[in-house]
């Protein structure tokens, strides 16, 4: 099998680098920067139209989206036994958390846009920074309800929906205190210490988004 992952360092690619390194397959790595046009060189789009990470290659089929991409890799390794049966009651909870993870991923990216990227910085609002940070904080809130009782988000232990949402994890406590979260600020801890997420890491690079632990709301 010939794996061609799309990524940049420090991206939502790096839940499918993490996936790739836990289910031991061999792949290489096409490197990106959000910053110098290279993702919307027409090659590129031609995988991603929407010009963004990640986009995997097997053997020459090609597919975007990080819970699709999952999905895709889990379905040719059920062997691998990260994510349950199609059509159980586990299934079920697996989808909710596997897609919940882009509803937080669209809160997080929200406020990257308004603490990073928008310029100029007047154009900034601490209003809408406030409401996405509460929106945030809810989600937290459901995360830490689930793991106050249990390690994973599944009860059957560890699954890809902890890879999609794990990733998350150090982006939001960017935005929100890790101390009010105690059991997702552990879990977050215990998926950064795994062996392959660590291997990840490592073929990753380090991320160059964030210059801050952590971004206060201005007063507005
Ligand atoms: N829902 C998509 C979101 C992908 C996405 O927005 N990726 C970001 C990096 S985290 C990106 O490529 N952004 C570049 C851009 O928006 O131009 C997924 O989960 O794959």
């Amino acid at each position: 099998m010939t794996i061609r992952l799309h990524h940049v360092a420090g991206s939502r690619s790096f839940r499918i680098l993490w996936l790739l390194e836990e289910l031991g397959l061999d792949y290489q790595i096409i490197p990106y920067r959000l910053d110098d046009g290279s993702t919307r060189q027409a090659d590129f789009l031609a995988l991603s139209p929407l010009g963004r990470v990640p986009a995997l290659e097997v053997d020459g089929l090609s597919i975007f989206e990080s819970g699709a991409i999952a999905q895709y890799l889990l379905e040719r390794h059920p062997e691998a036994g990260l994510a349950p049966a199609p059509g159980s009651a586990a299934r079920a909870r697996f989808l909710e958390w596997l897609h919940f993870a882009e509803t937080q991923g669209a809160l997080l990216e929200q406020l990257n846009i308004q603490h990073i990227f928008l310029r100029p910085v007047e154009a900034r609002s601490p209003v809408l920074m406030k409401l996405l940070t509460r929106r945030l904080a809810v989600t937290l809130q459901a995360m830490e309800a689930r793991l106050t009782r249990q390690d994973s988000l599944l009860e059957g232990g560890f699954s890809a929906a902890d890879i999609m949402l794990g990733f998350n994890i150090p982006a939001v406590f960017r935005f929100l205190s890790a101390s009010d979260y105690p059991a997702l600020a552990a879990y977050g801890a215990a998926m950064a210490s795994r062996p392959a997420y660590l291997r990840a890491m490592e073929r990753s690079g380090p991320q160059a988004l964030y210059a801050k632990d952590f971004y206060e709301i201005p007063h507005g």
